[in-house]
């Protein structure tokens, strides 16, 4: 079937890079002819930064309760090696999130909520308590960084949608819009982007929405204008560029289950222990200064987040 001819989904991260360098150098060749790139791309950066309304906003005010183990992440490295496949499966798809128009962006609330609703993003964002929160993220291919989120708690969204009792799971998707995302193109992808947590996941003090990055507004290839930020998971349950929150009672199945079952399941929580089917999670690579550390249980949040899954030890939690 179609998912034995694509096997590597994921890439392991050392093949990722190894594509990502060859991307890199034939975007040089193109740039070089094109005139230069490093000129296009700062002014690419200029009229993100201004074009998007909610800049004034930033930067916010840091919540001291988050702390770091390590330094943080050069907001370079963060900015430019991403996972995006709506715009590629390489980590260099900075130019092509370009095609991305974060406004207007509407937000929709439905399923098993008291009232379904619509709420575009600045409103929202006028209505949300934000601030800032330093945060490490560890992607399954096994690179890692730390890095100062802006948004706000999802508890305080889940509050906003008033979801009724019988509602277990909350249910995230990426716009589907291949006019403006071409890696959407791809027919043998189960677009849109679905992730999910448990109400109670969401409701953890760690669950976060993103809406920006070293004190400004998200950079459209790390996922503007709101993205789910979920630290003691695996990357990719941590969805970009949402554009519903559906309340249900019927866990969902993500994108990556849908695309390669037997490597990625719906809790995805980080265990060293716990090899990913075609490489060990023991260690991990930090962006940037590429050292090599052994990675956490909870990615270092068992504290905050281990509770959640007392009596759920038969349930496949770690991958
Ligand atoms: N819509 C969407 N969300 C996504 C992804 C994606 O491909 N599409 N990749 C995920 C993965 S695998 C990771 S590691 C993080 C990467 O976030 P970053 O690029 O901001 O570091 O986004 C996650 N969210
Ligand atoms: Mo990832």
């Amino acid at each position: 079937m179609w998912v034995h001819r694509r096997p590597s989904w994921h890439l392991k991260e050392s093949a990722a890079t190894a594509e990502a360098a060859y991307l890199n150098r034939r975007e040089l060749i193109a740039g070089l002819a094109a005139g230069s790139i490093l000129a296009a791309s700062g002014t690419a950066q200029a009229q993100r930064v201004s074009d998007d309304p909610s800049a004034k906003l930033y930067p916010l005010k840091r919540n001291e309760a988050f702390v770091l183990d390590r330094a943080l992440t050069d907001e370079k490295e963060a900015t430019t090696y991403n996972n995006f496949y709506e715009y590629g499966t390489s980590k260099s798809i900075v130019k092509a999130a370009e095609q991305l128009k974060i406004r207007p962006w509407t937000l929709k609330i439905s399923g098993m909520v008291e009232k379904p609703f619509e709420i575009g993003v600045d409103d929202l964002l006028a209505k949300m308590p934000l601030e800032e929160r330093l945060y490490r993220h560890r992607c399954v291919e096994a690179w890692s960084m730390a890095v100062p989120w802006s948004g706000f708690a999802l508890k305080a969204l889940v509050d906003l949608a008033k979801p009724l009792g019988s509602a277990k799971y909350v249910v995230m998707k990426t716009f589907n819009d291949p006019s403006m995302a071409s890696g959407q193109k791809a027919f043998f992808y189960p677009w849109p982007y679905t992730e999910g947590l448990t109400i109670a996941e969401a409701g953890n003090d760690l669950a976060f929405i993103g809406t920006g990055i070293y004190g400004k507004p998200m950079p459209k290839q790390n996922g503007a204008p709101l993205r789910l930020v979920v630290p003691w998971k695996y990357g990719f349950k941590s969805v970009k560029s949402i554009v519903s929150l559906e309340f249900s009672d019927k866990r969902p199945k993500t994108f990556w289950e849908g695309l390669q079952e037997s490597e990625y399941g719906f809790w995805a929580n980080v265990n060293p222990n716990v090899p990913h089917p075609r490489w060990s999670q023991e260690f991990e690579r930090v962006l940037g200064t590429n050292e090599r550390v052994p990675t956490k249980l909870f990615n270092g949040y068992g504290e905050q987040v281990a509770e959640l899954y007392k009596g759920l030890e038969k349930e496949r939690l770690w991958a």
